[in-house]
């Protein structure tokens, strides 16, 4: 079977916020830190062609040495209750119908809500923040500040995703037609948004800084960036969110239950 059955009722699946006896290493987690935005948004109910269903909790199909790491980050910032799916990526369970009847690109992460499916990292980051976290992890509405928060969110995967794969396999392409443009002209336009700020958006932590900021914290991690003062600064304050140490230790936990090595470790 490619990825485990999840039932509500214990089994094999492994769930945010609770001890899972099939985890027993597993620290028990608090949901989110006690304010009040967080408990609202652990106790709001999913929604299914407008009739409410309190019993299913958030599912991310998950694999620790995936995107979906990053993703484990984000439900922890927005302090919702979750499950884990494990899907053997090394093993190509990615590639099987109970994945791909989800997401047909058979790709990780994919993440569950009720009745809607979301997949691509950004956009579930992005979904998250507006739905459980409006107004502290997204800007509001009839804010403008959401233009340079989706900016930067998008930067992410439409340009240095692309333009640092372009990079490092040596691609040969017009940088007036591809998307993501020049490599120098990227980094300048990384350093641009976080020059003389601690976040994008200035003060305020958002979820553009797990997306945008998480992008550079792995490629520095990776050695797939050059580790300029800007970068590495602000991958460290975006490092020092309580929420990331949670999601390190949850994606850990599944490491050491399935007996998983980093490669290259
Ligand atoms: N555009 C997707 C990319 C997803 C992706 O490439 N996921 C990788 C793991 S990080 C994957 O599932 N690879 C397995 C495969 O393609 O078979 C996103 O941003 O989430």
């Amino acid at each position: 079977m490619a990825v485990e059955v999840a039932t509500r009722r214990g089994g094999s699946h492994e769930r945010g916020g609770q001890r899972n006896s099939n985890l027993p290493h597993l620290a028990p987690r608090p949901t989110g830190p006690a304010s009040g935005s967080l408990r609202r948004a652990a106790a709001r109910p999913a929604e299914t062609n407008g009739e409410r269903d309190t019993t299913m909790a958030i599912v991310l199909y998950h694999h620790p040495f995936s995107r979906a790491a990053n993703t484990v980050w984000m439900l922890e910032e927005v302090g919702v209750e979750y499950e884990l799916k494990f899907v053997d990526i090394m093993a190509g369970d990615q590639k099987k119908e109970d994945v791909t009847k989800l997401n047909p690109m058979g790709k990780l992460p994919l993440l569950v809500d009720g009745g809607t499916v979301v997949t691509e990292s950004a956009a579930i980051g992005l979904y998250l923040a507006d739905r459980y976290a409006p107004g502290r992890l997204a800007p509001k509405l009839d804010d403008a500040a959401r233009g340079t928060y989706f900016r930067w969110s998008l930067f992410a995967p439409s340009v240095i995703e692309p333009g640092s794969m372009a990079k490092a396999s040596n691609w040969e392409f017009r940088a007036g037609s591809a998307g993501w443009g020049d490599y120098d002209q990227m980094i300048a336009t990384m350093e641009s948004a976080i020059s003389g700020r601690d976040f994008v958006l200035g003060k305020e932590f958002s979820m553009a800084d797990v997306i945008f900021g998480g992008t550079i914290a792995y490629m520095l991690d990776f050695k797939m960036l050059e580790p300029r003062p800007s970068f590495t600064g602000y991958a460290q304050r975006v490092k020092a969110r309580p929420a990331y140490a949670k999601s390190e230790a949850r994606n850990k936990a599944v490491m050491d239950e399935r007996g998983l090595k980093m490669p290259g470790a």
